[in-house]
């Protein structure tokens, strides 16, 4: 069999998996983890790209050989290169806040109804485009000849290649909607060097010869969804069109597919973006705030027993406190138990008391996210909805399964897991001819070989629509 490598480089951590692929057979190995810390300097938050490339190599050295491999990460970060190719600085992280009041000076110049049509993609202070924005005028981008994002970065150093694979660079909010091609107009208007973005490249083209000086083998690098919500939803095992998806890990992003953008009025009202997929088509969806509240009240708590937490909260009782986990006080990393609590007093309802009532707090808070965004997506985007698929690492988070179930009103269908390491590994195995057909036919081979769990709907509506009017809905 054909074994393909994916990297998968996440915001708490890395992975390189071998894929072994043949119709009929997908057999998944994870060869290496690693953490990504991300690391505070002189204020600012960035990412160790050098020790996520240093896991990257060595996840690779154990995986080979192998006949490729693709590379995905989380969206809009991205490195400069200087006219040598150097790396200027470090990647800063898409939590660190000097874009915060960038996309209110932006809308001065460019009207953000305007800068919707020009664009598709929800407003968020960390898009590419406000971090260049927030860099004018740096001697850093004064320098710079080239951006790349993090897996277009990490291909380069595999292979010397420049280049920008095209779902990612459709979260940059710096891509025609229309042409999915590098908006020129608009990079003008931002008085943005157009030089510095690099030639467009599509999920299943070739990048590059990786030398064996490298890895100890030869092997190609593939393009692959590089941004890792477009694998997530290649890797979704759907049958037909009518599913919504919650890709859920440090984010929870939660949409539909369709095959073009939905550009309307409402949806820029409610924040919804269109993200380029693989084979031409569109993820209309919503960031929701997805585990991040709960990793980041874990560190906080010094606690790794998530399952016993779970178990715990589980017996809580339900929707005794919800909170709007998009509210932009919880983005930033600190105290996430306290700020819960805050916003719970806040709002007139009781604080959770315990770790478990905390957690509880944040699982019903989320289930009830899914819900919101499942229902507009379904009636901003104009289609039917019969089932929710849960993939990420949030398909493993039974209590948050059911509770989706239950707050959608709908089945959800949770796993895979690693649906973005499948993902990655589906278009490669098709680029190099081992499968063939379109997503229909990937997904087909999903699910033959991977199981999936189903948590039919079942709670108390009313109960899910006065919590809805609590935190504002
Ligand atoms: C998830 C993700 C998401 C983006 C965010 C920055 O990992 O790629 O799709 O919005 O990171």
């Amino acid at each position: 069999m054909t074994g393909f490598a994916a990297v998968d480089l996440g915001a708490s951590g890395g992975r390189v998996m071998v894929g072994r692929v043949e119709p009929g057979t997908l057999d998944l190995r994870q060869v290496c983890r690693f953490a990504n810390e991300p690391v505070r300097v002189a204020g600012t938050l960035h990412w160790d790209i050098l020790a996520l490339y240093r896991g990257v190599l060595t996840g690779l050295r154990a995986a080979g050989p192998v006949r490729s491999l693709g590379v995905d990460s989380w969206a809009v970060d991205y490195g400069l290169l200087d006219e040598t190719g150097a790396l200027l600085g470090n990647p800063v992280h898409y939590r660190d806040s000097r874009t915060d009041d960038v996309p209110a000076r932006v809308a001065r110049r460019i009207p953000e109804d305007r800068l919707y049509a020009r664009t598709g993609v929800q407003r968020q202070p960390f898009n590419t485009l406000y971090q260049l924005v927030a860099a004018a005028g740096t001697p850093q981008l004064r320098a710079a000849r080239r951006m790349l994002l993090v897996p277009d970065l990490i291909g380069y150093w595999l292979t010397g290649q420049i280049g920008a694979e095209l779902t990612n660079a459709s979260t940059t909010q710096l891509l025609d909607p229309a042409t999915g091609a590098w908006n020129t107009g608009l990079i003008r208007d931002l008085a943005l060097p157009p030089d510095l973005f690099p030639p467009l490249r599509a999920p299943g083209d070739p990048i590059g010869p990786v030398s064996a000086d490298l890895l100890g083998y030869r092997t190609e690098a593939v393009a692959v969804g590089s941004h890792d919500t477009a694998s997530a939803v290649v890797g979704v095992p759907a049958q037909g069109p009518d599913f919504a998806y919650v890709s859920c890990g440090t984010w929870s992003l939660v949409g539909v597919e369709r095959d073009a953008p939905v550009l309307t009025e409402a949806s820029r009202r409610a924040n919804f973006t269109n993200e380029r997929g693989v084979d031409g088509t569109v993820r209309f969806l919503r960031n929701v705030a997805g585990l991040w509240p709960l990793q980041e009240s874990l560190r906080v708590w010094g606690r790794d027993d998530v399952a016993t937490l779970l178990r715990e909260a589980a017996r809580e009782p339900g929707l005794a406190a919800v909170v709007d986990l998009d509210d932009p006080a919880f983005r930033p990393p600190g105290d996430m138990p306290a700020r819960i609590a805050a916003a719970c007093r806040a709002s007139g309802q009781p604080e959770p008391a315990t770790p478990a009532a905390t957690v509880r707090c944040i699982v019903d808070s989320l289930a009830l996210a899914h819900r919101r965004a499942v229902r507009q997506a379904q009636e901003l985007s104009g289609g039917q909805v019969n089932a929710v698929h849960m993939v990420g690492g949030g398909a493993r988070n039974e209590l948050l399964c059911r509770l989706t179930a239950d707050a959608c009103g709908l089945p959800v269908l949770a796993g895979p897991a690693e649906a973005t390491a499948l993902g990655n590994i589906l278009v490669q195995a098709r680029a190099a001819g081992v499968l063939h057909g379109d997503l229909s036919a990937l997904r087909a081979l999903l699910r033959q070989t991977r199981p999936i769990t189903r948590y039919e709907p079942g709670g108390d509506e009313a109960a899910w629509r006065c919590a809805e009017r609590r935190v504002g809905g």
